[in-house]
């Protein structure tokens, strides 16, 4: 049974009480699958470095060098072992132990938000652009309830982030204590893990494993609740605490696959006339861009990404053939549906991608790479399912795939891209949201990185950015969480001091995190930020139009501030932009400018994204563009 103080308020009320000590009871949802199959701990996000450490007061008992420290000291210990160089956050009374000891830990960037949604976007955002484990804080109740969207968003990407919140003190627990949530009940469906933390002795090992569960296997967020008597609380601590290894019993994410399975796949590939990569984002996870480029060039195969999945080939090979998908390139749509062999690498078959699933993709057999079991067979049934991450599946699949041409099959989907040229943009005066993301596309000649939103600019920007570099696209996909563009592109900036950073704003999504600009000015990030002002809730206007009988309602903001003028009051550069002739001028400004920099791009409103194939349908409704 797990002991009383290792469980938290609403366990002590007997709802989710378990047999398993506490480290093993929350693994739930993704953890029980990814360990139907045993092999050793993939760390795709990569390991937490060790650094040296000089210590004072300590007393050697043989081996062991046990001192003083309090729990802050312990969890401020623990992040910087684990490579953790910034911290998204805001303080509260919960968690202010904590922070009276982070200012004595220069190696922690503590970068102080204004909403504690920022914190946990901006933590998902330096996690994707990083490829390590983003950290954010926030005090018990409220601050940590505002995290929730941050963590949800990374749920469903699959993004590495570890938030630490503040508890109320342990004998206040299930009182209805000042600032008391029960904040591990409320993440248990968004994040991967949870704990609340109740015996101090528990907090390295904790920090620990939490940091390992978000970056192995799919990876995702973890939270970390932590009674503010906990932080605050002095113990003698065995420095041997750091060298436990992690173990986590029925928690083995796969990482090679079976060869079996491999060899199957090998062999539909091998005999397939017709074969298209569907390249998703587990691709960008496990770094594996060579070797998709190895198996897309051997065997000569058409590569279609999944929105999440732009940026894990690059968009000027000859081989790219686009997205597909709700508003994906037609081309992408139709070469999937007309392939003999789709070989799915790290994409969860999506329902934006898939439309009516009986009707998707019917000529084809499939193949499915992933690390989670439970995406096989969720959404598609698949002919040959390989478990395993995709870096070493295909170091494991590509020495058995035959070197071919399919020169009648790349003519066709060279032919299909000439007859559906989706990324035309229509001939006007107007000042176009596609004129936008072109025109930023070439002048930064496709290298920089580019975080959006969630509406039409979302669409937009993955469709007329020509990605060249690997892993620069930062969008959320599964959530679709408007005010991402802000907090998300504070984070890709830091986690990349030196790349040059753009973020695609819709004028609603910005307003929902905008207090941020605060945040950006504050540590004078140089992020530009484009808004494709169109005033109003675009994405919804294009619903009510094509989907709800044009009945127009809750869909304009007459009532946007100006954005030029609110950008001088948080002491930021701005232009604003209104005509196809002035957009090069001012993104040769926003460039030129050694600071964040907005444009409030007023777009024309009265714009669709093209191409669409409506929410369930499938490619034969497929709307190429508007008539
Ligand atoms: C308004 C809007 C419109 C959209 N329209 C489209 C659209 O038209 N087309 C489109 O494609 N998407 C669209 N999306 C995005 C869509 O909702 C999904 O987020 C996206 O398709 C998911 O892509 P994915 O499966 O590659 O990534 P994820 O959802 O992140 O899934 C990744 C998969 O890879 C696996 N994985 C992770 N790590 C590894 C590893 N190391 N090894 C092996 N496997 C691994 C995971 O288990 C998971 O199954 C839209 C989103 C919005 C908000
Ligand atoms: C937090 C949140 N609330 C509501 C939605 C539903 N939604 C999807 S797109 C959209 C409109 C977005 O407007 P804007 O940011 O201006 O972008 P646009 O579509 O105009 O480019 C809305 C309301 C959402 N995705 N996220
Ligand atoms: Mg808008």
């Amino acid at each position: 049974m797990v002991p009383r103080e290792q469980v938290s308020s609403f366990e002590r009320a007997g709802l989710f009480l378990c047999d398993f000590p506490k480290s093993e009871c929350r693994l739930r949802k993704r953890l029980p699958f990814e360990s139907l199959k045993a092999g050793s701990h993939p760390l795709p996000y990569g390991g937490g470095q060790t650094t040296g450490e000089t210590f004072t007061g300590s007393t050697r008992l043989g081996r062991q060098v046990v001192m003083r420290k309090t729990g802050g000291q312990i969890v401020c210990d623990a992040l910087i072992r684990e490579g953790v160089d910034v911290i998204f956050g805001l303080p509260g009374g919960a968690i202010l132990p904590l922070y009276s000891t982070l200012g004595s830990y220069p190696e922690l960037r503590h970068v102080l938000v204004r909403h504690e949604e920022g914190a946990s976007l901006a933590a998902d955002g330096y996690a994707r652009a990083s490829g390590r484990v983003g950290v954010c804080m926030a005090t018990s109740g409220p601050g940590a309830t505002n995290l929730i969207t941050g963590l949800a968003t990374a749920m469903m990407d699959s993004a590495p982030v570890v938030a630490i919140t503040g508890q109320v003190g342990r004998a206040a627990i299930g009182s209805d204590a000042f600032q008391e949530t029960d904040i591990t009940g409320a993440t248990l469906p968004v994040t991967k893990h949870n704990y609340l933390v109740m015996d101090t002795r528990d907090l390295a090992a904790t920090i620990k494993e939490a940091f390992y569960i978000a970056r192995s296997g799919r990876p995702g967020p973890v939270l970390i609740d932590i009674p503010r008597d906990v932080q605050a609380e002095e113990i003698e601590f065995d420095e041997a605490e750091w060298d436990k290894p992690v173990s986590l019993r029925g928690y083995n994410p796969p990482t090679i696959a079976d060869v079996t399975d491999v060899e199957s796949a090998a062999q539909l590939i091998n005999e397939a006339e017709k074969p298209v990569i569907l390249a998703g984002h587990g691709v960008i996870i496990s770094r594996a861009y060579d070797e998709l480029r190895e198996l897309a060039e051997n065997a000569q195969i058409p590569v279609v990404t999944t929105m999440l999945g732009i940026s894990a080939f690059p968009e000027d090979h000859v081989l790219s053939a686009g997205f597909p998908g709700m508003h994906g390139m037609a081309y992408s749509s139709l070469a999937l549906d007309q392939a003999d062999l789709i070989v799915n690498i790290g994409a969860r078959f999506d329902d934006r991608i898939t439309g009516d699933t009986k009707r998707f993709a019917p000529r084809s057999k499939k193949i499915h790479i992933d690390i989670d079991p439970a995406e096989i067979n969720k959404n598609i049934k698949v002919d040959a399912p390989v478990l395993g991450d995709v870096r070493h599946v295909l170091g494991q699949l590509n020495p058995l795939v035959a070197k071919t041409t399919h020169t009648e099959w790349i003519q066709h989907v060279e032919q299909l891209k000439a007859d559906h040229p989706s990324l035309r943009i229509r001939e006007t005066e107007e000042l176009l949201g596609q004129h936008v993301v072109k025109a930023i596309s070439d002048a930064t000649n496709g290298d920089a990185l580019i975080v959006s939103g969630v509406g039409q600019h979302q669409m937009w920007a993955a469709q007329h950015y020509q990605f060249k570099n690997a892993n620069s696209w930062f969008s959320s996909g599964g959530a679709g969480t408007m005010g991402y563009e802000i907090p998300a592109a504070m984070g890709a900036q830091l986690a990349h001091p030196d790349k040059e950073v753009w973020t695609f704003a819709g004028d609603g999504g910005i307003q929902m995190t905008l207090s941020e600009f605060a945040t950006i000015a504050e540590n004078n990030l140089p992020v530009k930020i484009a808004i494709l002002n169109n005033n109003m809730l675009g994405m919804i206007t294009q619903w009510q139009d094509m989907v709800f009988d044009k009945n127009f309602y809750a869909n304009t903001y007459t009532g946007n501030p100006d954005f030029v003028k609110l950008a001088d009051a948080y002491g930021i550069q701005a232009r604003r932009v209104t005509n196809q002739d002035e957009m090069e001028g001012a993104i040769r400004e926003a460039r030129a400018h050694d600071g964040p920099f907005i444009i409030d791009f007023v777009i024309y409103a009265d714009e669709n994204v093209f191409p669409m194939i409506p929410s369930g349908q499938s490619v034969e409704q497929l709307i190429e563009e508007s008539l």
